[in-house]
């Protein structure tokens, strides 16, 4: 074996295309364009359609939640879900996390107060949340991360001691379930993102759910949802409706689920017994839950057993067209503007520092065969075995 057999050092990819990160399971054109000619027959393509109206019903059903309201995209949802719930100065929220979970607190004119996560499943640690609380905090936000949990009962039990109110970020964890019960049930709201790198799939898009009627009613008048409810008083109005050409592919993908999260669970078991016996990548298992639509195929890497750094793996994975990321880096604590305004969280969260250090995301979704992810672990398997001629290679 030399290092010549490796498209860094000159051979061939080991894809002929990128292979990516992202989910990315599309209907076949002939149902989209079936939907898309119903839509121009009908001649109505926003502002609360048929096929939104389809969408949500399912939704609802589908997660057994009292209101699923569709947004443009999660981002918005997160947005219009924070200035919805009323809520005054701090919100506690994790600091590994995609940016838009802060982002959204900072919109709705909040500060976030960082908190730390834990090491092994990367979700935000309860224990520390107390040390965080001051008058000034309102809220908790949960994210609920590749496609696991928060452990969001305990998360809410501990917030109703406090006398705080808590909404969870879902974008990860559509379809995902605890004890049984359909994540988008918990806390005050759940907000689901329908990216088209997610599991359940609008192109672009997301969803709020809830329980509650008045939030519910709230977030209708903020989103806005002209012509089909009375207007409630809110403070401001975001456009956030989805379409009736985002709504046709989220009902066709919401159909598709069932097929699409078993086939990811057949990649990530085949990732499962591949990694194992790879010195230094640990996969996650996603955490906290009792079914996964398993969205990612997220390892750890320990840079001294496996031989080179992460970043160099990388770069490796890259020249053979194999896209593997590293979300989320930096976390957010330490993302303009936070790591500028709110310095005291800089050097305070060693979890989410070592995570964002170590983190590295494989191909897993539409576009992957099992035969591509056993591809992928062969070569991780060669890489790490020729690590030390990689090093030596590169930093000559
Ligand atoms: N909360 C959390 C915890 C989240 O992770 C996210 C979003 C949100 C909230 C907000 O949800 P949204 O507002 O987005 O609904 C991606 C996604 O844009 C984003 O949805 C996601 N999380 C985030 C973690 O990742 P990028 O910029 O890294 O994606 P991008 O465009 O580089 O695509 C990833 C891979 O997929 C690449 O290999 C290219 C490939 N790809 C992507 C798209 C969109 C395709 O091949 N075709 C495509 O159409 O952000």
């Amino acid at each position: 074996m030399t290092l010549s057999s490796f498209a860094q050092f000159g051979a061939r990819p080991l894809f002929d295309k990128p292979l990516p990160i992202g989910q990315l399971y599309f209907p076949s054109w002939q149902r989209y364009e079936a939907a898309c000619r119903g839509i121009f027959e009908r001649q109505y393509y926003n502002n609360n359609g048929p096929l939104l109206g389809e969408f949500e019903d399912k939704l609802r059903r589908f997660l057994k939640v009292k209101h699923a309201l569709c947004v443009a995209n999660a981002t918005l949802g997160l947005m219009m879900t924070a200035d919805a719930m009323q809520l005054t100065g701090k919100v506690i929220v994790p600091a590994f996390t995609f940016i838009a979970s802060v982002q959204a607190i900072s919109w709705a004119g909040l500060e976030p107060v960082f908190c730390d996560v834990q090491p092994e499943t990367h979700q935000i640690d309860i224990n520390q949340i107390d040390a965080l609380i001051d008058p000034d905090v309102s809220a908790i936000v949960g994210v609920n991360l590749w496609g696991g949990s928060c452990l969001p009962r305990e998360l809410v039990k501990l917030a109703k001691v406090r006398g705080l109110k808590v909404y969870f970020d879902s974008a990860h964890a559509f379809g995902s379930t605890v004890d049984g019960v359909p994540i988008g049930n918990f806390g005050d709201a759940e907000v689901f993102s329908f990216h088209a790198t997610k599991v359940l799939s609008a192109m672009e898009g997301g969803c709020i759910c809830t329980n509650d009627d008045e939030l519910a009613a709230r977030l209708r008048s903020i989103r806005p949802s002209y012509g089909s409810e009375t207007p409630v008083s809110i403070v401001r109005v975001a456009n956030a409706r989805m379409s009736e050409g985002q709504a046709a592919v989220g009902l066709m993908s919401l159909e598709d689920f069932p097929a699409n999260r078993e086939n990811n669970a057949a990649l990530f078991e085949l990732y499962q017994t591949q990694i194992a016996s790879i010195p230094g990548l640990r996969l996650l298992v996603p955490s906290g839950v009792s079914f996964s639509n398993y969205q990612y195929a997220v390892c750890v890497m320990d840079e001294g057993e496996f031989g080179i750094s992460r970043d160099l793996l990388i770069k490796l994975l890259k020249a053979e067209n194999v896209v593997a990321r590293r979300y989320f880096y930096p976390g957010a604590h330490r993302s303009v503007p936070y790591g500028q305004e709110f310095p005291q969280f800089v050097e305070s969260l060693p979890n989410t520092d070592a995570i964002c250090a170590s983190v590295i995301q494989f191909p897993i979704g539409a576009l992957v065969t099992g035969s591509d992810v056993e591809k992928i672990c062969r070569l991780l398997h060669r890489i790490q075995m020729q690590s030390r001629d990689i090093r030596a290679a590169l930093e000559s």
